[in-house]
């Protein structure tokens, strides 16, 4: 097809072609509210280029069955893609085998799978779970609901003022009644980029297994699981540039092999009989029922769209973009920063005099500038924080100088209704 794509920025040109960039994503040139789209809540979810839509489309336009089952053309192909796009996921993190990978549909239903199966199967009175106070509802609550019925304890790493974990609590904390370790790679209100290899380590070291939420760290860097040495990985595809439903876990082909399934059903079983069922092998064992085929096809074209783009030009252009932001912001009178300056990706949490995060979202929504206000699935954070809510402002690879400018401009409008002096 005729649309454009930003190969030839892999292709040998060292400069980052920002225009070229844009011109793959279609919504970023529409209006909102008459003005141009200045989308800065990719922490949220991601925009999508051509790339990924048309291979969603074309997969239902042309080889769309259901997998594993049929003997037809279609199924075969169907099949054949759905387990390539498998391929493609965990060769981009590094997994020793396609197998490790199990396709969810985001982070969320990862970390409940690992709760559900690992930690029912092992979590018992007395013992810890060791989080941090910083993990999004779905790396907290999952552990709340399984601790709560094994009688294990949930702890928390605690936040230091400047965002970062504090290393010494962690040490404190963790002991041989620790079982699992699980801890952001990112803050997805803070922003804040949590040495992950060392927390893996230490987890180890305790006798501890550590799982990482990948969700704010997948689409801004290059991951590899086994360098880090975890023993599971959660990511959802549509915060790097896939369709909404499609995520992955990875764990450890060992774990993953000694762990009960999860959902009963189809796919999930080698044999059933009225007495009772033998599970088939990983990852199937995990994917009961028809999986979101056309979304992991996305999934893998946004993983091929990245690596053309290349997470060293991506890291380059976002961390120059993420000073832009911090400067321009920290200029802004009566503006507030949650997070640290350095370590940290381009997540933004502020607040701005006493506006309401809500009233400045739906004024800079009037300027057709997209941000989020709220607790970011953060509670216990916000409360550490002494907040309700913040402002957040996120980037991606595909925004610009000139974005920020807009935001910034939108927050002056923000201070000339509210009286901010
Ligand atoms: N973990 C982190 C660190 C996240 O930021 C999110 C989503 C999730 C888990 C859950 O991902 P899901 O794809 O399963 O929903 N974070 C946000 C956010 O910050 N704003 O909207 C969703």
């Amino acid at each position: 097809m005729d649309t454009p794509d930003s190969t030839a920025v892999a292709a040998g040109t060292s400069a980052f072609d920002i225009d070229r960039v844009r011109a793959d994503f279609p919504i970023l040139g529409r209006l909102v509210h008459g003005h141009p789209l200045v989308y800065l809540d990719n922490a949220a979810s991601s925009q999508k280029p051509y790339a990924v839509l048309e291979a969603v489309d074309s997969y239902y336009k042309e080889i769309h069955a259901n997998v594993h089952r049929g003997a037809h053309e279609l199924s075969i192909r169907a099949t054949e893609a759905y387990e390539e796009a498998r391929a493609v996921v965990a060769d981009h993190i590094g997994a020793a085998s396609a197998s490790e990978v199990v396709f969810v549909r985001g982070t969320t239903e990862a970390i409940n799978l690992v709760a559900e199966t690992w930690g029912a199967a092992h979590l018992a009175e007395g013992d810890e779970v060791l989080l941090t106070k910083m993990e999004h509802h779905s790396n907290l609550v999952p552990w709340q609901m399984v601790a709560g019925r094994a009688g294990a304890t949930v702890r928390y790493v605690d936040v230091a003022p400047d965002g970062t974990l504090v290393m010494e609590d962690y040490d404190r904390l963790l002991s041989n009644r620790t079982r699992l370790v699980a801890v952001t790679h990112v803050s997805n209100t803070l922003g804040v980029v949590n040495p992950v290899a060392e927390i893996v380590r230490k987890a180890h070291d305790a006798g501890a297994l550590c799982l990482v939420d990948g969700a704010q760290a997948a689409p801004h860097m290059q991951i590899d699981v086994q360098a880090l040495g975890c023993d599971f990985y959660a990511f959802s595809g549509h915060k790097m540039l896939a369709p909404t439903g499609i995520g992955a876990l990875w764990g450890q082909r060992r774990l993953l092999d000694h762990m009960p399934p999860w959902q009963g059903g189809g796919e999930m079983i080698s044999e059933v009989t009225l007495e009772g069922f033998h599970t088939a092998p990983v990852p199937h064992k995990f994917e009961a029922g028809t999986p979101n085929i056309s979304g992991a096809i996305g999934f893998a074209e946004a993983v091929r769209y990245l690596q053309r783009i290349g997470f060293d030009a991506i890291h380059r252009w976002e961390a120059e973009l993420t000073a832009y932001a911090l400067d321009a912001l920290a200029a802004v009178d009566g503006l507030e920063i949650f997070g640290p300056l350095h370590e940290r990706v381009g997540v933004i949490s502020f607040r701005y005099a006493d506006i309401h995060a809500h009233d400045l979202a739906t004024i800079l929504d009037q300027r057709g500038v997209a941000i989020r206000a709220g607790h970011h699935c953060n509670q216990p954070l916000m409360e550490h924080l002494g907040v309700d809510a913040t402002a957040r402002a996120s980037l991606y690879f595909y925004n610009t100088r000139s974005e920020i400018d807009a935001l910034v401009g939108a927050l002056g409008l923000a201070a000339r209704l509210f009286g901010v002096a």
